[in-house]
């Protein structure tokens, strides 16, 4: 850190580079970021300045950008978090865990899970397009699992702190594509399971009343930073239950004509489940 740079000489540069340090190293160490974070209230601008350059540090690293979320777009999450507007996360191919793949529980700092709609984009957007049709862009549609893990003690913090730390993301499930023209997104029940047992259970309406009408959100918003969906890009369109403790073994999500989505939480192999009564 440049040492010159005292509390009062402190640059919004300064302190968005700060931001994005110390929310990407508590990520890679699994240790969460104290409530009493070590910088003034961010505004929405900076938060979103500290979420692109925490994800400039993981290009770094060799990740690359493979599609953008949305969260905060039902009122169960809404009313979960204590939040009231829609925000945009950055998805990489580090966060992606095949179907039926495991997740490292030891990786994560207090993981939940949710049930999502994911959509597939065929062709090149640019968000800041003022004639973009996100909508017609869209060649797959999916189930999805996303797996989000605060990196603030207690999963606690207000919008800015949430967006800064690139809305929760840490991974995420993709089931298997079905065309666009095959699936009906309209009020389909999404049910997330541990094992055999239902954990959520909410519908597709739940999501902003349509998973589709999402996407003009994320056309306004996006455009708005100058992010790009380049073909090929996934939109997770955000969940549409409250987020439920990550349980160890196997999960799913399954919507209605979109089949089921699967993971197995694997726990720490150093530090059995039981020992210390588990996360
Ligand atoms: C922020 C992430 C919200 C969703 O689907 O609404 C989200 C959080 O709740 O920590 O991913
Ligand atoms: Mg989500």
């Amino acid at each position: 850190m440049n040492a010159a740079a005292g509390r009062d000489g402190t640059t919004p540069v300064d302190v968005v580079s700060q931001v994005a340090r110390l929310l990407d190293t508590a990520q890679q160490n699994a240790i969460p970021v104290g409530t009493e974070t070590p910088w003034p209230q961010l505004g929405l601008d900076e938060a979103y300045a500290s979420q692109s350059a925490l994800i400039a540090r993981r290009h770094e690293r060799g990740e690359h950008g493979v599609g953008l979320k949305l969260g905060f777009t039902s009122e169960a999450k809404m009313r979960q978090m204590g939040v009231d507007e829609v925000i945009v996360g950055q998805l990489t191919d580090g966060m992606q865990v095949p179907d039926g793949g495991t997740i490292d529980l030891a990786s994560l700092i207090h993981p939940r899970v949710e049930p999502e709609v994911a959509f597939l984009i065929g062709t090149d957007i640019d968000l800041a397009d003022p004639d973009v049709d996100l909508a017609a862009a869209i060649t797959g549609v999916a189930a999805g699992l996303e797996i989000i893990d605060s990196r603030y003690d207690g999963f606690r913090f207000d919008l800015p702190r949430v967006v800064a730390d690139n809305t929760s993301a840490a991974m995420f499930v993709l089931g298997p594509w079905h065309s666009p023209d095959e699936v009906d997104l309209d009020d389909v029940p999404v049910t997330l399971r541990s094992g055999d047992e239902v954990i959520a259970e909410g519908t597709t309406a739940a999501i902003l009343g349509h998973p589709l009408r999402t996407l003009p959100r994320l056309v306004a918003l996006g455009g708005r930073l100058g992010l790009r969906l380049p073909a090929g890009s996934v939109v997770l369109a955000g969940a549409a239950t409250e987020a439920v403790a990550l349980p160890p073994g196997p999960v799913s999500a399954e919507v209605a004509g979109l089949g089921t989505v699967r993971a197995v939480g694997v726990p720490d192999r150093a530090r059995p489940l039981g020992e210390d009564g588990g996360r």
